[in-house]
């Protein structure tokens, strides 16, 4: 008992000397067997959110995590209310999905005040206001920019008409997928001549929305003909809108996207889509990780970029099997 106790102090000291000035303002996490943890989710509505909760779920037992998890519902106050109550109930960690980049951001200094360490998981705050390595450890996740500039190139590369018109279905707004795909999409397009967003929308990262907004905009803009949506739910949705409209996705409008579930994955082996770059939802065992190496001392890059793969007619089938 006594010897274990002086061995975690001596870690605990180590940690400090490795991890230098900004990394020591940060709350500490001690070694030990188990640890309670939190994980907020910011809504259930798609097999995205379901599968990474599930992750979560799956890999507490091996990490020595009692896991608390709550859903949002789709409300960024709820998950700052949900936050305040894992605070209170005495978290040693906070893995944290923030719904948007501002609002969540006094949740994360809450946190940070009650000496839990704060890990983001595959979304991002306001790094003007919070800042990994000061406010939070460290952005578990993909670079979005990156993500939307390779559905970009992609159809640059493989868009067989000469004129593309564009419609674009935005993510969450105020979410940090939703401004950075936009970014990295519409950068390079921007360099194309030939290529015309006619309308940008968002469907809120859900089927339900993207379907609805596509109906609309496709009243307005007849001659898309090609659609880009932020998340496979969306395009998805859109095909529906499309199909519903007598339009036939895949021969005369090319829709892109990002995630790869099997959804997608489908729609590409069915020819209605073209592409889907990768955003996986499967962060526990990244988590367990991360949060293993912070309580050894070690000083955490604050971003864990995840590296992403690209779903296309050429691969679909090999990894359907695998998808959510
Ligand atoms: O692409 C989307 C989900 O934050 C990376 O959120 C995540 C995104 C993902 O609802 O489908």
């Amino acid at each position: 008992m006594k010897k274990s106790a002086i061995r975690f102090a001596a870690l605990a000291v180590g940690a400090l000397a490795v991890a230098g000035p900004a990394a020591a303002d940060l709350p500490p996490l001690e070694m030990k067997e188990r640890y309670k943890v939190g994980f907020p989710q910011m809504e259930s509505n798609n097999p995205w959110r379901i599968a990474e909760t599930k992750s979560f779920e799956d890999t507490a037992e091996g990490c020595g995590w009692d896991l608390v998890t709550t859903d949002a519902a789709g409300s960024a106050a709820k998950q700052v209310a949900d936050v305040d109550s894992m605070i209170a109930q005495g978290i040693d960690v906070l893995f944290l999905p923030p719904r948007e980049e501002k609002p969540l951001i006094p949740a994360v200094m809450r946190a940070r005040a009650a000496g839990i360490p704060t890990f983001l998981v595959d979304r991002s705050v306001d790094p003007n206001v919070a800042r990994a390595g000061e406010h939070y450890v460290a952005f578990l996740g993909s670079d979005f920019v990156d993500q939307g500039r390779r559905v970009a190139e992609w159809t640059l590369a493989n868009f067989e008409g000469e004129e593309g018109i564009i419609i674009e279905l935005e993510g969450t707004t105020g979410s940090s997928p939703a401004n950075d795909r936009r970014k990295g999409f519409d950068d390079v397009m921007a360099m194309h001549d030939n290529m015309t967003i006619v309308a940008s929308q968002t469907g809120d990262f859900s089927r339900d929305l993207g379907r609805q907004v596509m109906e609309t905009l496709l009243q307005a803009h007849p001659d898309v003909n090609i659609v880009y949506a932020h998340n496979d739910e969306m395009a998805i949705g859109a095909i529906q809108a499309l199909e519903l409209a007598g339009r036939k996705p895949g021969e005369d409008v090319l829709v892109v996207s990002i995630d790869g579930t099997r959804d997608a994955l489908q729609a590409i082996i069915d020819g209605k889509m073209g592409v889907t770059v990768e955003s996986s939802p499967f962060f526990g065992p990244l988590a367990c990780e991360t949060m293993k190496r912070y309580a050894n001392g070690e000083e955490i890059e604050p971003w864990v970029k995840v590296e992403d793969r690209i779903f296309t007619i050429e691969n679909a089938a090999d990894h359907i099997d695998e998808a959510y």
